[in-house]
């Protein structure tokens, strides 16, 4: 079993009976039920979480809303900016414990855990907790042309937007998390966060580590359950003031339609189907190895994976026989295994998700170069799947398969690819590989994307937006702009 690689405490601590923690307690599901966590490189069960419903949503709710009035209200921003960054030295100092919960729950080889997962969360805090103190409003200087008399001194209040919930998928769970808890925080909101029922694991280990930090009890509550229980019933209660969701697009425009009950905020970062271009002129030594890593990172359960490539014809040879190379020499084992370079997929079901996209590619007559397959008997392995000879109009390049499957396309001219990148309901990411700066420019420009990379690919910065064009979101994650989905926007006037 993968958790004979975890330490004997740790192995302890996911063997034992997890709870939920709501205002200052940890507590069971009201209803006592349970949900079983796998680990998916064996399919095993691991630990069993409490499986919440509305009663508990009830409870966190407010537990929250209590909290908003509380002592967190008169923390001074300061003292709320040095909770963040104690937060962030309490996770450092965790690192290895959380990074290896992450591999095992989610299934990622424990390097990416460590320095991309844990790593970025961590980043995220620090960058957050410079804001409290900047958070300011104005003073306007006002006309009033229908002359209510006066003189007025006009200015605004940014408060926080309330009670906040956090939705968050299983991909990089911790990082997710705390992307938005990090800048709830910061502006002084409270928050509930309900993981993934497929990896509560590191957000339970999160959740003690907010209250060693000192952050007062009811700012940060964690119910753990199904999207369709305690999901839906965060989206649709009265006390939730803004939804910061992660995840599927058909599941996001469901959150959007039900959150217009309470006309509560709602903010969405969904998937991609990012495009990534390769020009005649590109440095290949560079662009090679990046994008490989851009789809079979995190086993391509990633938002931005570059899982559209497009080649052009001048090089188009040696970039899927270079990118075959590199998904050949990829090692497959359980995250824990410090050997690994890829882990399995997240369940049964999304394995059998991401093979079925391979079969219709059969079917439709693509040419698999290297891998399409299962890897070992055990666990959710695919194999790094490269296929060319695939249809502009195939749902293979039309919709998110979230694994490690890249269609490799050709391309002749710089308006065509720029035709065949945009031709997609999603707006994510996108990579461009040329040392050609016009065009660099131009594209940068034209890609219909949140975020273009150049020369380089899913470069993200706690600094830096994040979120997508057309059906990838709403909003955009860490960066400056998205403090204000976390604020409301005050006017004040003072007659003088
Ligand atoms: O997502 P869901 P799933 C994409 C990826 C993947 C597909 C399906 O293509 O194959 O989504 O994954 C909660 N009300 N991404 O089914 O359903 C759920 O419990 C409120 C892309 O796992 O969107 C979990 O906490 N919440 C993505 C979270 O939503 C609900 C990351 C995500 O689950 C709910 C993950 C409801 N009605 C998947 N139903 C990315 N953008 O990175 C479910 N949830």
């Amino acid at each position: 079993m993968t958790t004979t690689l975890l330490s004997t405490d740790l192995r302890i601590q996911v063997q034992s009976a997890h709870k939920m923690l709501i205002g200052s307690e940890w507590v069971s599901a009201a209803s006592g039920a349970t949900i079983s966590v796998e680990d998916p490189a064996t399919g095993q069960i691991v630990a069993e979480v409490p499986a919440g419903d509305a009663e508990d949503v009830d409870r966190a709710v407010a537990a929250a809303r209590a909290a908003l009035r509380g002592p967190w209200s008169r923390i001074t921003p300061q003292e709320r900016g040095k909770m963040i960054w104690r937060l962030a030295d309490l996770i450092e100092s965790r690192a290895q414990e959380l990074a290896e919960l992450e591999s095992l729950d989610a299934g990622m080889p424990i390097m990416e855990a460590r320095y991309v997962d844990v790593a970025f969360s961590i980043d995220v805090l620090r960058y957050y907790a410079g804001w409290p103190t900047k958070i300011t409003g104005d003073t306007i200087p006002v006309s009033f042309p229908m002359n209510f008399g006066g003189p007025y001194h006009a200015c605004t209040l940014r408060e926080p937007v309330g009670v906040v919930a956090a939705i968050v998928p299983w991909n990089l769970p911790l990082m997710m998390a705390v992307k938005k808890l990090a800048p709830a925080l910061a502006t002084g909101n409270t928050i509930v966060v309900k993981p993934a029922e497929q990896t509560p694991l590191s957000i339970a280990l999160l959740a003690n580590l907010v209250l060693e930090a000192g952050i007062p009890e009811g700012v940060f509550n964690y119910v753990t359950g199904y999207g369709d229980t305690v999901g839906a019933a965060l989206v649709d209660h009265p006390g939730v003031d803004k939804i910061s969701f992660t995840g599927s697009g058909s599941t996001g425009k469901a959150i959007a339609r039900a959150a217009t009950g309470t006309l509560k905020r709602v903010s969405l970062e969904l998937g991609g189907k990012s495009p990534n271009l390769i020009f005649d002129d590109a440095d290949l030594a560079k662009a090679i190895p990046s994008s490989a890593l851009a789809i079979f990172a995190c086993q391509g359960e990633s938002c931005v994976a570059g899982s559209r490539l497009y080649a052009q014809r001048g090089v188009y040879d040696e970039v899927v026989a270079g990118l075959a190379e590199r998904a050949r020499s990829i090692k497959l084992g359980p995250g824990l295994d410090p050997s690994s370079e890829m882990g399995p997929l997240i369940s049964a079901e999304h394995r059998d998700k991401v093979l079925g996209y391979i079969d219709l590619g059969r079917e439709e007559g693509v040419d698999v170069v290297t891998g399409g397959g299962r890897h070992g008997a055990e666990g959710y392995f695919v194999e790094p799947t490269i296929l060319t000879n695939v249809h502009a109009r195939s749902r293979l390049v039309r919709e998110e398969i979230f694994g490690p499957v890249l269609s490799v396309i050709p391309f002749d001219s710089e308006d065509e690819v720029l035709g065949l990148a945009n031709d997609s309901e999603f707006g994510l990411g996108a990579g461009v590989w040329t040392r050609d700066l016009a065009r660099a420019h131009r594209l940068s420009g034209a890609i219909e994307a949140g975020q273009v990379w150049v020369n380089c690919y899913q470069a993200v910065d706690a600094a830096l937006p994040f979120g997508g064009y057309k059906q990838s979101g709403w909003g955009r994650e860490t960066c400056r702009e998205n403090l204000d989905e976390f604020l409301e926007l005050k006017t004040v006037v003072i007659g003088l």
